[in-house]
């Protein structure tokens, strides 16, 4: 029997090629070391025979490399088609000790690569454990790919108990509110594009992540006959989206006449081009430029133009300042217009905004964030404007700016807090190439300069806490052997809820260091106690019951330890920090997952207190 896919089973391997976004460690030759973990012996199986076969022949036609996962018997069919038919390669299966990591480290790989990986997830119960995980992705914008499974869909098939409880009328529901697309395909043929499509749909801008229920019968049912073959890269074509040059003119105008102009960099690419496109239009416009720590790193943040510390809940002081004094806003996909000029007063500014976002605007999830107002608007990636921007603007007279105020960043107290332990960090790293692939609540967007658009990449999207290992881990994978050194720095309270994402790193060889900000407590949450206390009156003493993590204290080097890997700490005086991290990162260019554990005060950045516990918010 011939593929259902032309080239053969082994054939379609570059179905998702060209594009910047993926240019770098997507393209590399697949990591030896992690391809010889987990072979099978060969099964002498090279023909579909079977409806998951044609399943597992689309799933390598997209070109994924990867299946992050948690068994089950919904999808044993494909799970031995995976094996057994593709050999466990094109894609590789993971091992995940729960869905939400599974998830998470897809959401970290698309992060770096921007492109999909594959996440597969049993029946109801496993795609509710990683629902978490998929909001985190669709807030972020970050594309998967994930396969799920059901009991037979004929009730006739099931087998008594286990399958129908594992049986739901309409799964995909589960996620239909934060997924771009999601199917329940009934014959092979339909789930071959079903995949081919659901890896277009979450490849394409504004990405996110979709979901393909496959029936349990349908997987195991022997086939007939094979589909008929198809290209499969004719499925998934490449999506260009460009600015309308009436508008792109009228947002040049705005610009060009503007006294003032600022830029918020928010959701853009991984791609230098565009990084070095977006320094040359703000440099052209003599424009401040601020960013934010929710997204990865979208300006150099020492760049004299650059304004305030990236940060998250509200704008930096002095970005504050900078948005304030602006009379045009230009924001690149900023992700909460609406409510950075709330922070600024509700500032007149001009606004332009470029953006496809709204494509994926829904009636269930307000991640959307409030309705801005817009004197221009251009409709695509900012990848795309921003040239097209600098060309209607042309050649011009840089104006003099004042070079934003900047104080070198240095730690204070003698007690250690998070800004040691970002000092020490740094200074171990020294001029090492790094990736921050995940940084606490309490992190300083001030402590870490970004100057490539892989030096941060991010925060977890959804606010989902529990998020951060498993994304690290994610694009731990994806920068396997790019020569940068992906650190992840974790709340403890994040570290607790994902640590098992850890064992998936350190049984498939992917190095990485992760450091947690132990300040043994949920404490975010305490200072939002402490706002209450304040607006009733009432103790702030109290703030922290049922928020600290202590008594006993959790080893979490130990918990790191148990996973496989290399644990230091718990780390709880500032002269120790940089030894113990020199260690961690020799551990790590060995090629082992290395987990320091760092006892810091609690707190976070005076502006961050501020606005977290203002009395009248
Ligand atoms: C899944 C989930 N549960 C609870 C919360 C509420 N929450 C927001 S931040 C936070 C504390 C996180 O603790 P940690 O990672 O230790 O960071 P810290 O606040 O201590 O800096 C909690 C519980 C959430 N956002 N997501
Ligand atoms: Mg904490």
């Amino acid at each position: 029997m011939r593929s259902p896919l032309s080239g053969g089973a082994y054939g379609v391997l570059t179905a998702v090629t060209d594009s910047k976004r993926q240019r770098a460690p997507a393209q590399r030759p697949r990591d030896a070391a992690l391809a010889a973990v987990d072979r099978p012996v060969p099964s002498g199986v090279n023909a579909p025979a079977f409806g998951s076969d044609v399943v597992a022949d689309a799933l390598r036609a997209t070109g994924i490399d990867y299946i992050a996962l948690n068994p089950g018997a919904s999808y044993r069919g494909f799970h031995d088609s995976l094996v057994n038919y593709l050999g466990n390669e094109r894609p590789q299966i993971l091992l995940c000790l729960h869905e939400e990591s599974a998830i998470a480290i897809a959401h970290g790989y698309a992060k770096v690569t921007g492109r999909a990986m594959a996440a597969m997830a049993h029946s109801n119960v496993g795609l509710m454990h990683g629902t978490m995980a998929i909001f985190n992705a669709w807030c972020d914008r970050m594309p998967i790919l994930i396969l799920g499974a059901t009991g037979p869909v004929d009730a006739v098939k099931r087998r008594p108990w286990i399958d129908w409880i594992h049986t739901a009328r309409d799964q995909g529901a589960l996620v239909r509110g934060y997924t771009k697309w999601d199917d329940q395909p009934v014959s092979p043929a339909a789930a071959r594009e079903a995949v081919l499509r659901a890896a277009w749909i979450a490849n394409t801008q504004p990405c996110g992540p979709t979901y393909v229920n496959l029936d349990a019968g349908m997987q195991e049912e022997k086939l007939a006959e094979l589909p008929a073959p198809i290209d499969a890269q004719r499925f998934m074509p490449e999506v260009a989206s460009a600015p309308a040059a009436d508008v792109v003119e009228k947002a040049a105008a705005l610009l060009r006449d503007a006294k003032q102009p600022l830029i918020l960099a928010g959701r853009v690419s991984r791609d230098v081009d565009a990084w070095d496109a977006r320094i040359a239009l703000a440099e052209r416009l003599s424009a401040r430029v601020v960013t934010d720590i929710k997204t990865g790193a979208a300006f150099p943040t020492d760049h004299p133009l650059h304004s305030g510390a990236p940060s998250f809940i509200a704008p930096a002081p002095d970005a504050l300042e900078a948005i304030r004094a602006a009379d045009v806003i230009l924001s690149l996909d900023w992700i909460d217009v609406a409510g950075t000029l709330k922070h600024a007063d509700n500032t007149t500014a001009k606004i332009v905004q470029v953006s496809n976002d709204h494509h994926l605007h829904n009636g269930w999830s307000m991640d959307y964030q409030g309705l801005p107002p817009v004197d221009a608007f251009i409709a695509c990636a900012p990848e795309a404007a921003v040239p097209a921007l600098l060309a209607a603007l042309g050649p011009g007279q840089p104006r003099a700016v004042p070079a934003a105020k900047s104080s070198p960043f240095k730690p204070e107290g003698d007690r250690l807090t998070v800004d040691h332990l970002a000092a020490s960090l740094r200074e171990a790293v020294g001029a090492r190439p790094s990736s921050l692939a995940h940084v606490s609540l309490s992190w300083n967007g001030a402590s870490w300069p970004f100057n490539h658009p892989l030096d941060y990449l991010g925060s977890d999207g959804g606010g989902g806490v529990g998020g951060g290992p498993g994304i690290s881990v994610g694009a731990a994978l994806a920068l396997k052997g790019s020569g940068r050194l992906p650190i992840a720095v974790c709340g403890d309270g994040d570290f607790l809820m994902g640590v098992t994402a850890l064992w998936t790193a350190a049984h498939y060889k992917i190095p990485l260091l992760m450091v947690i900000a132990n300040n043994r407590s949920f404490f975010n949450d305490e200072l939002h106690q402490e706002r209450v206390a304040r607006m009733r009156s009432r103790p702030v003493e109290n703030r922290w019951v049922g928020q600290r993590i202590s008594e006993p204290d959790i080893d979490l080097a130990a918990m790191a330890r148990a996973q496989g890997t290399a644990g230091f700490g718990p780390v709880t005086a500032i002269g120790d920090l940089r030894a113990t991290f020199e260690k961690a990162i020799a551990a790590v260019e060995a090629g082992s997952v290395a987990v320091v554990d760092v006892r810091v005060e609690p707190g976070y950045t005076a502006a961050m207190t501020a606005v977290m516990t203002r009395k009248n918010d």
